[in-house]
């Protein structure tokens, strides 16, 4: 990066431009309450000039801050759930070829999702973790994203692979474990990835993407400036409000905050950690009230209205690309109407009446269809075809899927070092001896290769 480039781009934002590289991209550009004044403070100063809050205003009044006598942070929405579109003048930027291909989208997700969570049932595959309720959330903010921008998921985004691409075929190479699973049948059902579609693989423990988010989007800010002619990208991470109770959320908030990074963080509040309530989970409200905490630009949204989340979503990334860069918080609304996974049965700790009502009043993919059948672009009979159609495709590829073999057991200890270390090397030997040792035990046939693939490696004794 020429620092002269630098020195332009930051001079347009009352940047402080330094020969030290560290100082390069630190901006001014700081909330009032962060404003650095050379003076510590005057006798007749009326704010505070301590350096941890630079603005603060004197009072004679002992008033504590009450969070709970003030109002819950507003819920913006663009339809009703009657698919009535509330401000007029507002609308919908969305063309109806739009709406129905993220209509068509959803309906897929959960189709796909139906049929998976019967084959878990039926032990054709190991686990599955479905969207219902949250379909809006995925398809309505990946829709609004580009390409290029980097995303990290934590499980339950689905919607967010298809949107961006992600194939039928792909998801079930995926799901099970065969030699065509983009990650050879390293992680367990649901923790997809794609480098072609810039989303990093899920992880299972949980909020880890949330710092990595963060520290991709500085990076990100970095090629931004360096590469002026391109395109800006910016870092997307998603989460649950039960990831959000840990550390890594709080740590990546504040260092994205105080780095000024281009990120969006998605955060899905369905309501429930597993078995564990919002209730349970804090005290506050909800994640949106943390954003104001770092410094970041917050909204809360309504999850079951997909033309909200687009909005919202369009709106985040514009406002992340703002002055070079800067973070953005979205808490995304949206009832969990299915359980927390195959292996949970949510009924043991939740009132299957409250989902049913749920499920009845308030539905992100109902929603949208009564938006398209009060424009006149869909009815029953396309319904039925497109269901009927979703069915099939998605049958198509798990039949496909689980007939082809799974991958070369030496996989599993691949691309963890360059090269295979000493201890790996023995590991596979001795593995290789295990299921020479029990063949009845262990049917290494329908693995590529079988037990062959684990080559006998010379070991240096260390
Ligand atoms: C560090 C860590 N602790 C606990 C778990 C077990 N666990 C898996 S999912 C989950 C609940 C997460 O809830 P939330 O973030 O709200 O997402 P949701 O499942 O509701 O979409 C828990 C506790 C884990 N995977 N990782």
């Amino acid at each position: 990066m020429s620092l002269r480039y630098v020195a332009r781009r930051l001079s347009n934002q009352k940047i402080l431009v330094s020969s030290n590289p560290r100082n390069a991209v630190r901006t001014l550009n700081v909330p009032c309450q962060q404003q650095c004044r050379s003076v510590a403070s005057t006798a007749n100063a009326e704010r505070v000039l301590f350096p941890g809050s630079l603005n603060s205003k004197f009072t004679n009044t002992l008033e504590f801050l009450r969070p709970a006598t003030q109002e819950a942070i507003p819920t913006f929405r663009v339809m009703n759930q009657y698919g009535e579109v509330l401000d007029k003048e507002m609308g919908v930027d969305t063309t109806d070829e739009e709406a129905l291909s993220y209509y068509q989208s959803m309906v897929l997700l959960s189709v796909m999702d139906l049929i998976m969570f019967e084959a878990q049932r039926q032990g054709r595959l190991s686990f599955y973790m479905v969207s219902a309720g949250e379909e809006a959330i995925a398809i309505g903010s990946a829709s609004a994203l580009s390409p290029s921008d980097v995303l990290f998921c934590q499980y339950r985004e689905t919607g967010v692979y298809l949107q961006r691409g992600f194939t039928l075929d792909q998801f079930m190479n995926q799901l099970f474990a065969n030699k065509k699973d983009l990650g050879v049948g390293r992680n367990m059902p649901v923790h997809y990835g794609s480098a072609d579609l810039n989303i990093h693989t899920i992880s299972s423990p949980l909020a880890t993407q949330i710092p990595h988010a963060a520290g991709a989007a500085y990076a990100l800010k970095l090629q931004n400036m360096q590469q002026p002619d391109a395109s800006p990208r910016i870092a997307v991470c998603y989460f649950g409000e039960g990831a959000a109770s840990e550390g890594d959320f709080h740590g990546a908030l504040n260092i994205a905050a105080t780095r000024q990074v281009p990120a969006i963080f998605i955060c899905r509040n369905n309501g429930f950690a597993i078995s564990t309530p919002t209730s349970d989970q804090y005290r506050g409200d909800g994640i949106a009230s943390r954003g104001a905490g770092y410094g970041i630009e917050t909204l809360r949204v309504d999850g079951n209205d997909i033309f909200a989340v687009r909005k919202a979503t369009k709106e985040a990334r514009r406002i992340a690309l703002e002055d070079g860069g800067k973070p953005v918080l979205i808490e995304m609304m949206a009832y969990r109407v299915g359980h927390h996974s195959t292996s949970d049965d949510s009924y043991a700790y939740r009132q299957r009446v409250e989902v049913e009502d749920w499920k009845r009043r308030d539905n992100p993919i109902t929603r949208l269809r009564k938006w398209l059948e009060g424009r006149g672009i869909w009815d029953e009979d396309k319904e039925r075809k497109l269901r009927s159609r979703a069915r099939k495709e998605v049958l198509a590829a798990f039949d496909k899927a689980e007939k082809i073999e799974k991958p070369a057991i030496r996989h599993a200890f691949e691309d963890v070092y360059e090269e295979l270390t000493e201890e790996q090397k023995s590991h596979i030997n001795e593995l290789r001896d295990i299921l020479e040792r029990y063949p009845n035990e262990y049917d290494t046939t329908q693995y590529e290769g079988g037990v062959e693939s684990l080559a006998r490696l010379p070991e240096k004794k260390v």
